[in-house]
């Protein structure tokens, strides 16, 4: 009966009006927001029901990310935080898709497949972000889960990854931390201001190169009220700048991916040479650095910067302390050659190399004690194991007296690592905690933006789109580093490549928009040019 009745109100009141195709793609669902009525109520019911099947709390996040503000998504987030396990991908379309008078059978199915028993509890937490269709959308997602009799909770406006959270710190019974808006933003920030005052206690105020001070473009999206929040706990240790937001266009000539692709400064900011800045994307789960040098130049700090900043001063923590993990570094074909190279070579970590996607490079992560994953878009976090946790643990109560001043110092290393390990939240990336965590090590450092950018020169690279006939005949392999098909392309990229200085190039079909991008690094940006230049008219 609650198949019939899922499927009699979805008829009425969230009926299928548009007969496109839609896939559950590399972030959940993304259009159109006026395709997605129906599909958010189906992805309510589908909620209730995976809550069932795992017997905790689910979450469901409506957001288009850095996409344009006319389009809408909504993905559905798995227990422990993580995405929406992959073969639930499939079965999320598949129900996304059917005609409205085949809802109620395709949910039955679902329900036998799964062997789900409907008269178990349910739990859902919604959160959405500042898209003036988020609301609708959000209730109609809503609507779904009440009608499958689940309890929710709505969470409002409020960032990604908070959703993340939300849902992990519940289902952990507040271990991981309290599942409130507050919750989340103390234990940011009095992970912040531990951290701090470890580091003060052990070398006193002077910071070196260290300014406290950013300025941030919030793309205007839901990390403007987010982060001005954030910055009210921690105004005494931190001066936040902010800008967009939320006054103009979402997304609109701002934000992490405008700064990225275009590698230019986002509009209505205003900043002085050197000024270390940020941007957010529209739902906060992705940050990215930059400043202006002395000769105005643009100069960014991606996420290969973040990933390669965090994994040395962990590293460096982790010789104080002496002990050995297993520590590796996730990356997508996207990473700067350069931060590779650097993170091989001279941090002496291992490099793995995925697909693009955050579930493949979250997974990935989990193989290390220390996993720490970046895309170069500025998507990132870090993973700790438990065995991590536990020796890190033991090493601060380390009383051995023979090598007190040496025990000393390896006890204040665990911790500010086990601060460190709050400070993170580790079920997706998060700009505000990427910001505070890059923060902290900047400061603990006694860097300046430009001796963080002095690690290592990133290779000059070119991004560029190509749209195709259908992007699908492209077939990628090798954490698409190379393609299969179409037959001997491959190797027509491999003569051009091999004729550029430090040339590296590849192809990928997008999984969020219907085009073929292209990304091109050599010695000079004048060849870096060039070569994507060539590899795109090799695709077109
Ligand atoms: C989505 C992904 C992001 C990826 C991007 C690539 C998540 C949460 N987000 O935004 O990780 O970098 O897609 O887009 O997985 P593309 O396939 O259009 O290049
Ligand atoms: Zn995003």
């Amino acid at each position: 009966t609650l198949a019939l009745a899922a499927e009699a109100k979805g008829k009425s009141d969230f009926p299928r009006q548009y007969d496109i195709n839609i896939e559950y793609g590399t972030a959940g669902f993304r259009s159109k927001a006026e395709h997605l009525d129906h599909i958010l109520y189906r992805m309510g019911l589908l909620a209730a029901l995976r809550s069932r099947v795992k017997g905790a709390t689910v979450g469901v996040m409506i957001t288009a990310s850095h996409n344009p503000v006319a389009d809408n998504g909504v993905k559905i987030i798995d227990p422990q935080g993580e995405m929406l396990e992959i073969r639930w991908e499939t079965i999320a379309s598949d129900l996304a898709n059917i005609k409205d008078d085949e809802l109620s059978s395709a949910l039955l199915q679902i329900i036998k497949d799964e062997s789900i028993d409907v008269t178990k509890p349910a739990s859902v937490f919604f959160g959405r972000d500042t898209r003036p269709s988020s609301e609708h959308l959000s209730n109609a997602a809503v609507e779904g889960s009440k009608v499958f009799q689940a309890e929710v909770k709505d969470f409002g406006i409020v960032t990604t990854p908070m959703v993340h959270y939300f849902v992990a710190a519940h289902n952990s019974n507040n271990e991981y931390g309290d599942p409130t808006i507050d919750g989340y933003f103390e234990k940011l920030a009095n992970a912040f201001r531990s951290f701090r005052e470890e580091v003060v206690s052990e070398r006193g105020p002077e910071s070196g190169n260290y300014e406290p001070k950013i300025v941030a473009d919030m793309a205007n999206g839901v990390g403007g009220p987010m982060l001005k929040k954030m910055s009210e706990l921690i105004k005494d240790l931190l001066t936040i700048e902010l800008f967009n937001t939320g006054e103009g266009e979402l997304n609109h000539e701002s934000g992490a991916d405008y700064v990225k692709v275009r590698q230019t400064l986002p509009k209505r900011v205003r900043i002085k040479a050197k000024d270390r800045c940020v941007s957010f994307d529209g739902d906060a789960d992705r940050i990215v650095y930059y400043y202006q040098d002395q000769s105005v130049k643009f100069r960014l700090l991606d996420g290969d910067r973040i990933a390669s900043l965090v994994a040395g001063y962990l590293k460096s923590l982790l010789d104080i302390m002496n002990i050995e993990l297993n520590v590796g570094v996730v990356q997508t074909a996207y990473a700067n050659g350069a931060s590779t190279k650097y993170i091989k070579e001279v941090l002496k970590l291992k490099v793995a190399c995925v697909p693009t996607g955050v579930k493949y490079l979250h997974h990935k992560a989990q193989e290390f004690d220390i996993g720490i994953y970046f895309e170069a878009n500025g998507h990132g976090t870090v993973l700790f194991s438990k065995k991590t946790k536990v020796l890190v643990k033991a090493a601060r109560e380390d009383k051995s007296s023979v090598f007190y001043r040496l025990a000393g110092g390896k006890r204040s290393a665990a911790r500010k690592m086990l601060t460190f390990i709050d400070m993170v939240n580790e079920t997706t990336g998060d700009s505000i905690s990427d910001l505070l965590i890059v923060e902290t090590i900047l400061h603990a450092r006694g860097w300046s933006v430009e001796d963080w950018e002095n690690c290592y020169t990133d290779l000059p690279n070119r991004q560029l789109k190509v749209t195709v006939q259908d992007r699908n005949v492209i077939k990628v392999i090798d954490a698409e580093c190379n393609i299969s098909e179409p037959e001997g392309l491959q190797d027509d990229f491999d003569r051009l490549i091999s004729m550029f200085a430090e040339g590296r190039a590849f192809v990928r079909p997008s999984g969020t928009e219907d085009v073929v991008r292209v990304y091109a690094e050599s010695n000079t940006q004048a060849n870096a040019d060039k070569l994507a230049v060539h590899i795109a008219k090799l695709v077109h």
